[in-house]
């Protein structure tokens, strides 16, 4: 199933990231998944292309105009659909939990905001979904949007060549992934751990989960404790 992807920016080239370089790109390109960008200022009657105004009320900054994004969410649902997520310090936690979810999508439309904000008008009348990177902020919702972009399309089957797969991934059974070696074996002074020397497949895959438990433990205790209740409520004790 490709997924596809509307994109609301006044920043379109921000998406090269994901359009042009590396897993994505390549997943693009193999028709895997669609992206398409809107700019709102093309929705514009005004000679000045006017998107954004004073708030109401006063304070800092400017707000994004709801009618130019109303436009545009009409053209972007009307070529492609899908639940509108916008991006926002106020939405729920993106994780790998929901990144699985969104992958399984056909068509989503991802809105990202600029200045303080969208009016909340539009907000009401459009968005689905709101999602956050995280409790910080950014200039634009466009970063988060590339996250979203490239974490769910890394997902998607086929994305990932025969020697990178997701189920190495952190995350991926509520752990963090294991710390990794390559070439030399020893670098400056520091060698690698005998056991991921010894071929014996099955004693390096249970090293590799007691790091990944260990590491779990000591970095994300809020993690372990969900995979600890993860583990006992799974029915066979999986
Ligand atoms: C953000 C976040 C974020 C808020 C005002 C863009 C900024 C500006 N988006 N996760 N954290 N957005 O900080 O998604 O318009």
């Amino acid at each position: 199933m490709v997924i596809g992807f509307e994109v609301i920016t006044l920043f379109p080239a921000m998406f090269a990231a994901v359009s042009e370089y590396g897993v994505t790109s390549r997943a693009l390109q193999a028709g895997l998944w669609r992206l398409r960008t809107w700019n709102p200022r093309d929705f514009t009657s005004d000679n000045y292309r006017t998107v954004d105004d004073r708030p109401y009320g006063g304070g800092p900054g400017m707000v994004m105009l709801a009618e130019p994004l109303e436009r545009t969410l009409d053209a972007a649902q009307a070529a492609g659909g899908g639940r509108v997520i916008y991006l926002s310090p106020q939405g729920t936690r993106l994780d790998h939990r929901k990144v699985m979810a969104l992958s399984k999508e056909s068509a989503i439309t991802l809105l990202c905001g600029r200045y303080e904000g969208v009016d909340e008008r539009l907000l009401a009348r459009r968005v689905d979904e709101e999602l956050s990177l995280g409790d910080f902020v950014l200039t634009g919702g466009e970063p988060a949007a590339v996250a979203v972009l490239d974490a769910v399309v890394r997902l998607l089957p086929g994305a990932l060549g025969d020697h990178e797969s997701a189920s190495s991934d952190s995350h991926y059974d509520g752990l963090l992934s294991p710390p990794s070696w390559t070439r030399p074996p020893a670098f400056r002074g520091h060698a690698v751990p005998e056991v991921l020397l010894s071929g014996d497949h099955a004693a390096i895959a249970a090293w590799r989960q007691r790091e990944a438990e260990r590491l779990t433990r000591e970095r994300r205790p809020d993690l372990w404790a969900a995979h600890e209740q993860g583990t006992q409520d799974a029915p066979d004790g999986a």
